[in-house]
């Protein structure tokens, strides 16, 4: 999954492609670059980021799902509004990525069950500006696996198919670098649980943190790419469905050589 964010103010990418030909030239490229879907966003949900209202995000991204549409690339719609949901599924998006898994818009469930489409359900706790308050756990493992059931249940419970369940941890969200590391490290046991697994380690602070300079200055976020190429290897080798990255290119080389070595075992 390559990500096309049309925001000003997006972590990595933010600002680069909220013009309409930019947005739709990238995730061209995304895709000729091994993308099987494009997921497209217009709200930024970096930590500490304030929300724009349903309108502003449906004019963001509503032009560029249709013109993506058009020209025959897949895309998902990263939202957590069932009102934006529907906008981009007439535009003709194919996969609802929610990275509140259902908690921040109560109609997202039906939405989802009545259009049919696969739907990304990530572990989430609260909006961006005050999330990183909620990243308090004894066992982030069991808690993560535990608070994502109990969404898988309740949109079972809403009507939408086991088979169209997609889970995610959520790194980065209500996590500190600790709990991040801990839940790749046994995301086997997320992946125990019978759904495809997505995740979504792409750039994000943990990796800049963990690749600090020598005065504990993070490194910046154009030059995380080799430690984000590091976590899709380990996450598809965990068992991982999927992963979300912003440079394409060099998670499928990556991926390329893994199977590679695996079919020549
Ligand atoms: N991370 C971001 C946004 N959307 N969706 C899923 N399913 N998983 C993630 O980890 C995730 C996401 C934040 O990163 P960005 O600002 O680069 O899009």
């Amino acid at each position: 999954m390559g990500v096309l964010n049309v925001t000003p103010d997006s972590f990595s990418d933010g600002g680069r492609f909220t013009r309409i030909d930019a947005a739709v030239a990238h995730a061209v490229r995304l895709r000729e670059e091994g993308a099987h879907l494009v997921d497209v966003g217009g709200e930024s949900t970096r930590p500490g980021a304030e929300r724009v209202d349903a309108a502003t995000e449906i004019a963001r991204v509503v032009p560029v799902l249709r013109e993506l549409a058009a020209a025959g690339v897949p895309t998902s719609i990263d939202t957590t509004r069932a009102e934006v949901a529907r906008a981009a599924l007439a535009a003709g998006a194919s996969v609802i990525n929610d990275v509140s898994g259902g908690l921040a818009d109560a109609e997202m469930a039906s939405v989802v069950a009545d259009a049919g489409v696969p739907w990304v359900i990530m572990h989430w706790r609260g909006h961006s500006r005050h999330m990183q308050e909620l990243a308090h756990y004894t066992d982030v493992v069991a808690e993560v696996r535990d608070e994502l059931c109990r969404r898988v249940d309740a949109a079972l419970r809403a009507g939408v198919s086991a088979d169209r369940i997609i889970l995610d941890p959520g790194l980065g969200f209500a996590k500190l670098p600790a709990h991040n590391w801990r839940l790749s490290a046994h995301l086997s046991e997320l992946v125990a649980l019978g759904f495809p697994v997505l995740v979504g380690a792409s750039r994000k602070s943990y990796l800049g943190a963990l690749l600090a300079g020598p005065d504990g200055t993070p490194r910046p976020v154009g030059q995380r790419e080799a430690a984000t190429v590091a976590t899709s290897l380990l996450a598809i080798q965990a068992g991982a469905w999927g992963v979300r990255v912003h440079d394409v290119q060099a998670t499928v080389d990556a991926l390329k050589v893994l199977a590679a070595t695996e079919a020549a075992r």
